[in-house]
């Protein structure tokens, strides 16, 4: 079974969301998505829309999305790839070279991001309606 691994926000979940996933869980048989908590967002100087429970029920709807594990530092890649024995790490492009040293413990991929939609656009969309 070919394990794969993403992390990422989620936040305001839309189709750019839902492709990268689908490519994602299309790379291998399994996908766990590690999902940033609100503290580790603040961290990525983000500040999200939903929290972080509201974030989880919506990805767990998700059929794409095997296991959802908590991102809460930038440190725990390597030990959450080794953990869940994972054979691929994937994030959007926008990310691309970022993570290449952990090409030591699985395959990396950085797939193309999903043009003209983004969390931010539709939170400040609800914010001026
Ligand atoms: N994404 C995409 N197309 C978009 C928006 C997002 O393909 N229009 C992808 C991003 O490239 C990322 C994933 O969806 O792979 C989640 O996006 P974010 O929640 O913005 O992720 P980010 O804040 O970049 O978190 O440790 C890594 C970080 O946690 C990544």
């Amino acid at each position: 079974m070919k394990k794969v691994i993403t992390y990422g926000t989620f936040d305001t979940l839309h189709y750019g969301h839902l492709f990268l996933l689908e490519r994602a869980r299309n790379l291998g048989d399994y996908l766990i998505v590690a999902l940033s908590s609100d503290d580790f967002n603040k961290k990525k100087g983000k500040s999200s829309y939903l929290d972080f429970n509201t974030r989880r029920s919506l990805l767990e709807a998700v059929k794409y999305v095997d296991e959802i594990i908590v991102e809460d530092s930038w440190e725990q890649k390597r030990q959450d790839i080794i953990n869940h024995s994972v054979d691929l790490f994937v994030i959007g492009n926008d990310w691309t070279g970022k993570f290449d040293q952990l090409r030591d413990l699985c395959e990396v991929h950085y797939l193309e991001r999903t043009p003209d939609i983004s969390s931010t656009a539709i939170k400040n969309k609800i914010q001026s309606a």
